[in-house]
């Protein structure tokens, strides 16, 4: 297992000097961030990133994401040239040996919370989300300035994105990835590239738009595609956790067995209604996530893959970009990684 830390780009407030000094972090997760979507990722750039990397002392191991056009979620003609360009984007990644990709199949908005900043009994804060909340809103109104609340179109491009979803199912969405499967994922495995999905967050439809990857069953859907390592999945513990009918740790221990896990998202939450939840502190005490259980089936399968601490608190003051701050994640990756080395050297 290599545990990596999510990194912004040169626009991030944390400098990668600062994440190299968290001791057992070895790679790093980042993405080209201005390159439209739909485009190829060009090779001298992402080995550009790679060397910046590199001359901190740490290894690119994971790009998330390479944005997925919306055509080829619709299944719109145009779909073809914008798959022609992922799937040289992902030969580029196998040309740099950088091993594992992650992407996500949610149509327009990306992950979602209606609070960014809920105050915890400690004086931290913490994202939350309550459906309430979002069904008490109309998107057709324009979009509050929230994090993955699909800012990167204007309310025009979203009206259009709302009105040609209206027709689309959830089937017509499967048969959509489908077809993106079967023709980026022999690409991945021919450049060594391992591709994980990231399970849809939260993990059931917002705004009346299908959501497919929430849970288990869907998983399981997702893998049988394509018969490839290739075609695997990003397991986001906080993404699944807020749906209280998904044996975690089972699904968990069953895709890794299958090889299809190359990266593990490491979040916690706290469940506060049926369609409500907030972030918490990574440590199994303090929400519903039991990542002692996580981390321990991870070893038992033979966990092989990348790990990031995923979403942190806000605390000691710390301002930054939502769930992306270095101390409360700094203090995840050093949990996660005790809980590790413990576990593995347990079992010897
Ligand atoms: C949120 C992230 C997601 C994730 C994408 C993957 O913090 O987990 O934005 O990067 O859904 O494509």
């Amino acid at each position: 297992m290599i545990m990596t830390f999510r990194w912004y780009g040169e626009g991030d407030p944390i400098p990668l000097r600062h994440i190299r000094q968290i001791p057992v972090v070895k790679g790093i997760v980042s993405a080209l961030y201005d390159v439209p979507v739909g485009e190829i990722w060009p090779l001298e750039r992402m080995a550009t990133l790679q060397r910046r990397i590199l001359d901190e002392g740490l290894a690119l191991s994971v790009i998330e994401s390479i944005p997925v056009h919306e055509d080829i979620k619709l299944g719109r003609p145009t779909r073809d040239r914008y798959i022609d360009a992922y799937r040289q984007s992902v030969r580029n990644m196998g040309a740099l040996g950088i091993p594992i990709l992650c992407y996500n199949f949610m149509p327009v908005f990306d992950w979602m919370r209606t609070d960014l900043s809920m105050e915890l009994p400690d004086g931290s804060t913490a994202l939350s989300y309550d459906h309430e909340a979002i069904e008490a809103i109309d998107i057709k109104d324009g979009i509050p300035d929230l994090p993955g609340w699909a800012t990167a179109y204007s309310a025009e491009e979203l009206r259009s994105l709302l009105d040609a979803y209206a027709g689309v199912g959830t089937e017509d969405l499967w048969r959509n990835l489908n077809y993106f499967l079967r023709a980026v994922v022999p690409v991945a495995e021919e450049s060594g590239v391992r591709m994980g999905i990231h399970p849809d967050d939260p993990p059931w439809p917002v705004f009346g738009l299908p959501r497919i990857i929430t849970d288990d069953a869907a998983l399981a859907r997702l893998t049988e595609i394509v018969d490839s390592p290739s075609n695997g999945i990003s397991f986001c513990t906080g993404s699944l956790g807020p749906n209280a009918g998904i044996d975690l740790i089972k699904s968990l221990g069953r895709f890794v067995r299958k090889g299809r896990v190359p990266f593990v998202h490491a979040r916690n939450i706290r469940r506060t209604g049926e369609r409500a939840f907030h972030e918490t502190a990574h440590c199994s005490e303090s929400g519903d996530v039991d990542i002692y259980r996580i981390i321990r089936e991870l070893a038992d399968a033979g966990f092989d893959g990348a790990i990031r601490p995923d979403h942190g608190r806000m605390i000691w003051d710390e301002r930054g970009r939502p769930g992306y701050g270095l101390y409360d994640r700094a203090l995840g990756a050093m949990y996660l990684a005790g809980l590790w080395e413990a576990v593995g050297r347990s079992s010897k």
